[in-house]
């Protein structure tokens, strides 16, 4: 009892009244004792100590592997073990879901898994292993970036899955990453920056003469996408060891030097692009300012391209019509704009590249067995202005969120309805009708908006007004957050909450134009590098038995990105519905990033979306032993005199009779047997009692036998 107060109750479908008060209070109480997981059944709560806890070290591997779920006190590595132990004895694909908001913990908790899996597979780290973790190193430096919510925020979604061999060691890895935010390349909001790699690569600049003089790097302050917004001065020697663990995980994965350099003169040229000031000429048209002759020639030196070539492409636009090629200056907001474009275009392709050769280099094979799952992706997102950007991650929570309740609720529910049983029916957030207004043909949001993308001169108002007409009676549809707005916003009503989109920009973005003539261009670079990323088609390569992914680039018609989008999120659900999943749903204690800190109203809003009351109540309301009614008679019989019966349904009640529980602890399915755990505990307490007289009285008549 003294303990249950100290430290709460380590599984929360076993507590006496469910609310969302007791959750919050029992977490936070466990919270403040340094204790930061908790169970709900088998789904794991996470939450962020925000400081080192010393419970990941070797003896803590040691002590969970091999070790039963729910034995010992709730851990992620628990988790990993129970996944793991079910590819073993089992032979069945697992997956974990992680998930949350931003800061929560979703990228520990996956490092944390990948750690644990590398660990009790292996007692020395293998090749493939160090590779899977240090993929992690350049995955993050390209990926993640500070924003305001999180030091190291994950701007992509990825799914990792890991691969066993017939002896279940690890045997590789597949990547498949999710929606890169571009956007980040040229623009960062107040308190964020850009991607972290950028700053390590100028800082180890400043402490290396040779590669600043190779690179053409000055100082940070010097390249304006560094500086869009007022972050502190960043740390010279923090960053530059940082780009030495870069450069070890580059050649951990086996990258040759010319690529290495190749990435690193491509992420130069971004920079420079960033400090070109363009100036206008009578409105028609524009040019480079004197000052810019210096960066031209040192991106097209970065990129082996001509000065003239390069100069042609940031200054004219080309349109070709029936055969004919025709240029048209560019005027200078639109050759500030197709700058900006060429700088993410680049990076982008860059990061594809890098997941590619990832890939390559951990490729498990063809004839594989089995693999774990790990989905690290982007938590539900409501900012006070929410663009295309958020509509497909709040779109993917919904995805997941369905998924979800259909594990949780929807399977469990559907059980008792069949076997006829009696059972409180639990209430959850159906989000069926507000993925169909996403998502389903004909009529939807992603095909309106794909509609006004392949219309030459479609328009983010024309799609707006199609929207509204369409979609005004929707029930999940409001047409602004005010009257004022409805002519710039919609918004949709998300399970976890209203989210009103802005329609600036959707159009745009949804089309994403590639820079086709940039990379024409450089496909005839005298940097075999960049050759080689101009002709790098964005197409999957791996086709095993293994692979969620969807090939980007196999369809004739140029798909939108909502389109690709879609494809991959259906293929990733498809490969989820195909394993027996775990979740970790992660908290975020407090929006100061600080430790020993509990904001109760916080955690109150994240408990709600991520359904966790919800979850605590089916796991008790339910039964959660299920056993055939030949297996309850055959394992229970013993419990009875009476060995032959007519009836199997009053057979099952007399057993039943036997151990004296209250009627609600069980009940009787067509073909079914269903148990709470009081019940189960009896009858297995009972069957272990007489299994042990009957030994000791065989016992007996042996010795009076001899
Ligand atoms: V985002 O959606 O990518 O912006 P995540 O991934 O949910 O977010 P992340 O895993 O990056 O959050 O965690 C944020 C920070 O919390 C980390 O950088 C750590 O400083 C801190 N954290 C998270 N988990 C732990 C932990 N188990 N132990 C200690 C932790 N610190
Ligand atoms: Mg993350």
């Amino acid at each position: 009892m003294e303990n249950v107060l100290r430290i709460g109750i380590s599984d929360m479908t076993e507590m006496s009244e469910i609310n969302e008060l007791g959750i919050n209070e029992n977490l936070n109480l466990r919270y403040c004792s340094d204790i930061i997981y908790t169970y709900t059944g088998s789904i794991l709560i996470a939450v962020n100590p925000y400081k080192p806890i010393n419970i990941f070290n070797k003896e803590y591997v040691k002590k969970y592997h091999g070790c039963n779920f729910g034995v010992l006190e709730p851990h992620v590595f628990a988790l990993a073990e129970a996944a793991y132990k079910s590819i073993v004895d089992d032979q069945v694909n697992q997956s974990c879901v992680i998930s949350g908001e931003s800061g929560a913990g979703k990228t520990e908790t996956t490092k944390l898994i990948l750690q644990y899996l590398c660990s009790i597979t292996s007692n020395v780290s293998s090749w493939v292993q160090q590779q899977i973790l240090e993929a992690n190193t350049i995955l993050e430096a390209f990926g993640n970036a500070k924003t305001i919510r999180n030091d190291n925020s994950s701007r992509f979604g990825k799914f990792m899955q890991v691969c066993f061999d017939e002896i279940n060691c690890i045997k590789g890895c597949i990547i498949q990453d999710y929606l890169l935010e571009k956007s980040r390349i040229t623009f960062q909001s107040d308190g964020e920056r850009n991607y972290h790699v950028m700053y390590q690569l100028v800082a180890h600049g400043q402490t290396n003469q040779q590669m600043a003089e190779d690179l053409h790097l000055r100082a940070p302050e010097y390249f304006k996408y560094l500086n869009t917004s007022n972050t502190e001065k960043i740390d010279i020697n923090f960053e530059s060891a940082k780009f030495d663990a870069l450069t070890m995980a580059f050649t951990v994965l086996q990258l040759q030097q010319y690529s290495i350099d190749g990435v690193f003169k491509i992420l130069s040229s971004i920079l420079w692009l960033g400090n070109i000031a363009f100036e206008d000429i009578d409105g028609e048209g524009c040019d480079f300012s004197p000052a810019d002759h210096e960066a031209i020639v040192i991106i097209s030196k970065l990129l082996g391209l001509k000065c003239s070539d390069l100069q042609k492409v940031l200054l004219v636009r080309q349109i070709n019509v029936r055969g004919n090629i025709t240029e048209i200056p560019l005027k200078l907001q639109e050759a500030i704009e197709n700058r900006h474009a060429m700088a993410k275009a680049l990076y982008s392709k860059t990061f594809t590249w890098l997941v590619t050769k990832i890939n390559i280099c951990t490729n498990p094979g063809q004839d594989g067995s089995n693999f774990l799952g790990v989905l690290d992706i982007f938590g539900f997102e409501n900012f006070t202005k929410n663009s295309f950007e958020q509509l497909c991650i709040n779109y993917t929570n919904e995805k997941l969120h369905k998924f979800f309740n259909h594990y949780v609720f929807a399977l469990e529910q559907s059980i008792y309805m069949e076997e006829e049983i009696l059972f409180t029916h639990v209430e959850f957030t159906d989000n069926s009708q507000c993925l169909e207004i996403i998502e389903k043909p004909p009529r939807c949001v992603f095909k309106i908006l794909t509609e006004q993308c392949h219309m030459p001169k479609g328009s983010d108002s024309a799609y707006l007004n199609n929207m509204h007409s369409e979609f005004e009676f929707h029930p999940n549809y409001i047409k602004g957050s005010d009257r004022r707005h409805w002519e710039s916003e919609f918004g949709i009503k998300h399970y976890a909450g209203c989210v009103i989109y802005t329609v600036d920009g959707f159009v745009e973005k949804n089309r994403d134009v590639q820079q086709d003539v940039l990379f024409d261009y450089m496909s005839r670079s005298e940097d075999a590098f960049v050759k080689d990323l101009s002709q790098y088609q964005d197409q999957q390569f791996i086709k095993s038995q293994y692979c969620s992914t969807y090939s980007r680039g196999s369809s004739k018609t140029k798909l939108t990105v909502s389109d690709q989008f879609r494809h991959q999120l259906q293929s990733l659900i498809d490969v989820l519905q195909n394993t027996n999943p775990w979740y970790v749903r992660c908290i975020k204690p407090n929006l100061e990033k600080r430790p020993n800190c509990y904001n109760a109203l916080l955690v109150l809003d994240q408990l709600k979306y991520l359904g966790i009351v919800d979850i605590v109540r089916i796991r008790r309301e339910g039964f959660p032993i299920h056993l055939n009614h030949e297996e309850f008679i055959i394992k229970y019989k013993c419990l009875m005199i009476r060995k032959s019966f007519a009836n199997t349904h009053n057979y099952i009640s007399d057993i039943l009779e036997i151990i004296k529980v209250s009627s609600s602890e069980w009940q009787i399915g067509k073909s079914k047997v269903f148990l709470r755990n009081v019940a189960y505990q009896l009858l297995e307490d009972r069957r272990k009692q007489i299994i042990y007289r009957n030994a000791v009285t065989i016992q007996k008549h042996w010795k009076k036998f001899v």
